[in-house]
């Protein structure tokens, strides 16, 4: 599957300042996380120069480079039990496709305990994010944020420090391979097993932050129903259960702020939903699009907004 964003604010080419080489270095990691409350185990990426934040595993440490800049960009893959590569949403990769990251299309993978460097130019202008593109395991957490200065959005526009990265996800309580093995599993599998799909969420994510309310439930009072012919069928239901990394706390984050001090306020939405939609709005303001996908538009003002 893949996923389309939808940004807020970016924009169009106009070249500046001469080239620098950008150089990061990251380090990715399974861990127990607690995103919405509910501790289960995800995947953090991080600086190599630092240690991994427990509270906020991810989104992973924004990229930032200007138009113009070559991006050097150092992995290596900490997790035990599972390859990884990294793509960059949106980037053309002219004349480079060997940095697109496609696991087993475009590079081989990055086993446990090996290192591989994505080095690229930067021709785009906007916002971006980066995930993992090992079957879907950018579920479990394997997301981060770029964007990409010299934009026309900042010469038309006064937002000043007001510039805030907003990734959206939707949260599951289950590994993404257990996801997948729901989705395709044969029925009986063992005993009362159905596949599952759409296989729903428990929660909703806001910069790697949501809350769960701790409830749990108990399949066996769910297992049939009648359906309009009269006839009693087998249900599908989502077992909710407590967590065997510690225990859930439905209190656990508090909501982020963004102080807004100029008179406009530059949000770069990311949706980076596994599967989802989202509709995005702020109480008793209006929202102006200024770009989507990087592209800058005609201003548009609404209400909501839907994000793809
Ligand atoms: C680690 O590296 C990043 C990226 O190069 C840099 O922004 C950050 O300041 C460094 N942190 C420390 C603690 O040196
Ligand atoms: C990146 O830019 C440098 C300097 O302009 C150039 O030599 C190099 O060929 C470019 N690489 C790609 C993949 O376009
Ligand atoms: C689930 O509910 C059924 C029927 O109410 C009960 O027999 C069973 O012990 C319950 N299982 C758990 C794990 O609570
Ligand atoms: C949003 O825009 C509509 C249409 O122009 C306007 O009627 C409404 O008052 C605006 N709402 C706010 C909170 O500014
Ligand atoms: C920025 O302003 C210039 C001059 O008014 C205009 O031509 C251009 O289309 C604007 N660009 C954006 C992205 O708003
Ligand atoms: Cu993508």
């Amino acid at each position: 599957m893949e996923f389309l964003i939808l940004i807020i604010i970016s924009a169009a080419a106009i070249l500046s300042s001469e080239s620098t080489l950008i150089k990061y270095d990251f380090i990715i990691k399974t861990i127990p996380g607690n995103p919405d409350g509910y501790p289960r185990g995800v995947i953090t990426i991080y600086n190599a120069n630092d240690t991994w934040n427990p509270n906020r595993p991810f989104p992973g440490p924004l990229i930032r480079a200007s138009l113009g800049d070559t991006l050097q960009r150092r992995i290596t893959n900490h997790m035990k039990e599972q390859s990884t590569s990294i793509h960059f949403h949106g980037l053309h990769m002219l004349n480079n496709l060997w940095m697109d990251g496609t696991e087993l299309v475009i590079q081989c993978p990055i086993h446990p305990s090996e290192t591989f460097s994505y080095t690229f130019n930067v021709t785009h202008t906007g916002t971006f994010w980066y995930h993992s593109h090992q079957g879907q395991q950018y579920a479990d957490g394997l997301i981060g944020p770029m964007i990409f200065d010299d934009d026309e959005i900042e010469k038309n526009y006064s937002y000043g420090m007001s510039d805030h990265v907003i990734m959206l996800q939707e949260w599951y309580h289950e590994s993404w391979a257990d996801i997948m093995t729901a989705y395709q599993g044969p029925y009986d599998a063992f005993p009362g097993s159905i596949p599952v799909y759409p296989w729903p969420p428990t929660s909703f994510l806001i910069n790697g932050h949501g809350q769960f309310d701790c409830r749990t439930i108990n399949c066996t009072e769910y297992s049939s129903f009648l359906n309009a012919c009269g006839h009693r069928e087998r249900a599908q239901c989502i077992p909710l259960r407590e967590p065997f990394f510690g225990l859930c706390n439905p209190h656990l984050h508090v909501e982020d702020e963004f102080l807004c001090d100029a008179s406009q306020m530059r949000l770069r939405l990311i949706n980076a939903a596994s599967g989802i939609p989202f509709r995005f709005w702020i109480e008793e303001h209006n929202i102006t699009i200024v770009a989507r996908d990087s592209v800058p538009i005609l201003p548009i003002i609404v209400p909501r907004l839907t994000i793809q």
